[in-house]
């Protein structure tokens, strides 16, 4: 689509047009925490635009719930902060936006270059772009719709958080409004021609015993109805990454999770093939576990970007196009050439996949005072409505998470450690929230993570009448760091913690909290999930000698 722009009649206060500006520009939700840059606009964006305006308590979580919200819509959040100490706060956050390769908008006030010696005047630019994120300067007044509209696109189109300094004393000053409105173009349905196509085709057609892969980026409804294709046609089984979890739940041959995290059933299956078809996968170290489930296999990679492919590991054929075109015309090329499917979907791994049960040969690491975390967390996670968001924090109990959750389909899993920080699961959380009214945000965390980051927003969640659950899996542990202490035969009492009971700390924020002691204290759990009229907290009282290996 090119772009649309009209002239407005009469002039009207910066502040006002920029919040006309996002309007048009479709943004429906703004994460923010006001200060003297951005409070007018915020104001105008809810009072003339009947926005939606979450108000977080610190700017960290203001770039982290819009990347909660892009996570879930694939449309770019928006996020305000005022200048200097506030955006500073948001430079953790943005490097988790860099590496997850979420689109979202970052409007920074800047400080006043009138003030000589202004106490929060910062270098903006320089913090901002050592990030990793992208940059852009609204330039004056008179170009604050094409400035704007240039950032969105940005944002989308390079695949990161993208900052658009605002200097504050714009605020006041009049401006005829013009609307610009500059979508992304849309994909295209590239293949590619000539000799990399041909070697795929002929690298899938030799295969005995082929696996298709799917990642985030291919996990559209018609990807996977492509993906589906293909694989019925070479007869593989299908499997995706974590990022696309669930995208074949109910297909024949479906592996689940191909990398560190597969079932047993699926990972045999991953050794005995002898070629990945993957598409829209970055194929990292997890999925490709170490580098051990690509080895003596063909791989074939398909990106819409070119720089996507072989990124860590080497491959066989790199295919630049958009996944569903390309499955599609490999298999008109198959068979165009009479190519008959391989002998990979038996029975035999049939009934492998149908008899694995995730629980069923666990032994209970439960005691009188603490409960297994999978055990727990495979319960409850029954009692939530299987329509959720799951939104999983970082820390040694992650494994349990992903193991023993699952979503109705990728785009309700929000990943939270692309920086491998702790703590920012519950501000993704807010963010998902939001994007998906109507479907509960199931976060897990750890105790630590929850006080280094949780904490503060719980009440956020409360003060916007947010459908949120977290279950707070309590070591009284940094366990991560509790485990490698015992390694060493060391004193692992550094990384123990004698926290506050978390359920009175959730109902002191606003919320609902449940202890969870033993497997006893279970019923009133599920009973609180089902009765829930507010944001929830449940602690899972833990041993941090009997938690599960993380698989991090
Ligand atoms: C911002 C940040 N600070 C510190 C760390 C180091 N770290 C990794 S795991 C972890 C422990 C987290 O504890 P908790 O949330 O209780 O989870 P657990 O490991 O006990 O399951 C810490 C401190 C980190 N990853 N990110």
């Amino acid at each position: 689509m090119s772009e649309v722009s009209e002239a407005v009649e009469k002039p009207v206060y910066f502040h006002s047009a920029l919040a006309r500006a996002l309007s048009d520009n479709g943004v429906k939700a703004i994460f923010g925490v006001i200060g003297d840059a951005n409070l007018y606009m915020v104001d105008d964006f809810i009072r003339e635009h009947h926005g939606e305006y979450v108000a977080a308590a610190t700017e960290a979580s203001v770039v982290l719930m819009a990347l909660g919200y892009a996570s879930v819509t694939g449309k770019p959040g928006v996020a305000t902060v005022t200048h200097g100490p506030a955006v500073t706060n948001t430079l953790t956050s943005l490097i988790e936006g860099v590496k997850a390769q979420l689109p979202i908008l970052l409007l920074c006030g800047d400080t006043s270059v009138e003030v000589l010696g202004h106490p929060q005047d910062c270098a903006q630019r320089e913090l901002i772009v050592a990030t990793g994120a992208g940059f852009e300067q609204l330039r004056s007044p008179a170009t604050l719709s094409q400035d704007l509209a240039r950032a969105l696109r940005r944002a989308v189109l390079e695949r990161r958080p993208i900052a658009l300094n605002v200097p504050i004393n714009f605020q006041w000053e009049k401006v005829a409004y013009h609307k610009v409105v500059r979508p992304p173009p849309e994909a295209q349905g590239r293949v590619p021609a000539g000799e990399a196509f041909d070697n795929a085709v002929g690298i899938i057609a030799a295969a005995r015993a082929p696996i298709v892969l799917a990642g985030r980026g291919a996990s559209s409804p018609e990807a996977k109805a492509a993906l589906v294709r293909l694989a019925e046609r070479i007869g593989a089984p299908l499997a995706t990454t974590l990022k696309a979890q669930s995208l074949f739940r109910g297909e024949a041959f479906d592996l689940g999770i191909f990398g560190t995290l597969s079932t047993p059933p699926a990972a045999e299956a991953i050794q005995n093939a002898d070629c990945v078809i993957a598409f829209g996968a970055s194929l990292n170290v997890f999925t490709a576990a170490r580098g051990g489930f690509l080895k003596r296999k063909r791989v074939v990679q398909c990106n819409t970007d070119l720089a996507d492919i072989a990124q860590v590991y080497p491959v066989h054929a790199a295919l630049a196009g958009d996944p569903p075109a390309v499955a599609d015309a490999i298999v008109r090329a198959l068979d165009e050439a009479e190519i008959s499917a391989s002998g990979f979907r038996t029975d035999t791994l049939e009934a492998a996949l149908a008899a694995h049960s995730a629980v069923a040969d666990l032994t209970d690491m439960g005691t009188a005072t603490t409960v297994d975390a999978r055990l727990a967390i495979h319960r409850l996670g029954k009692a939530v409505p299987a329509d959720r968001t799951l939104i999983v924090d970082g820390g040694r109990f992650l494994g349990s998470a992903w193991e023993f959750l699952d979503v109705p389909e990728p785009r309700a899993y929000v990943h939270t450690i692309a920086f491998g920080s702790v703590g920012l699961g519950v501000a993704y959380g807010i963010g998902a929230a939001i994007a998906a009214r109507g479907r509960p945000a199931l976060v897990v965390c750890g105790d630590g993570g929850f006080m280094l980051g949780g904490l503060v927003e719980f009440n956020t969640a409360v003060r916007h009448g947010l459908d949120m659950i977290v279950i707070v899996c309590n070591d009284s542990a940094y366990g991560a760091e509790h485990i490698q202490f015992r390694n060493k035969n060391m004193d692992p009492s550094l990384a123990l913690f004698a926290w506050p009971e978390f359920a009175d700390v959730a109902r002191a924020l606003g919320g609902d909290g449940v202890t969870v002691r033993n497997a006893a204290d279970l019923p009133n759990a599920e009973a609180a999930i089902r009765n829930r009229t507010r944001p929830l907290l449940i602690e899972l009282k833990c041993h941090p000698d009997h938690m599960p290996p993380s698989p991090w």
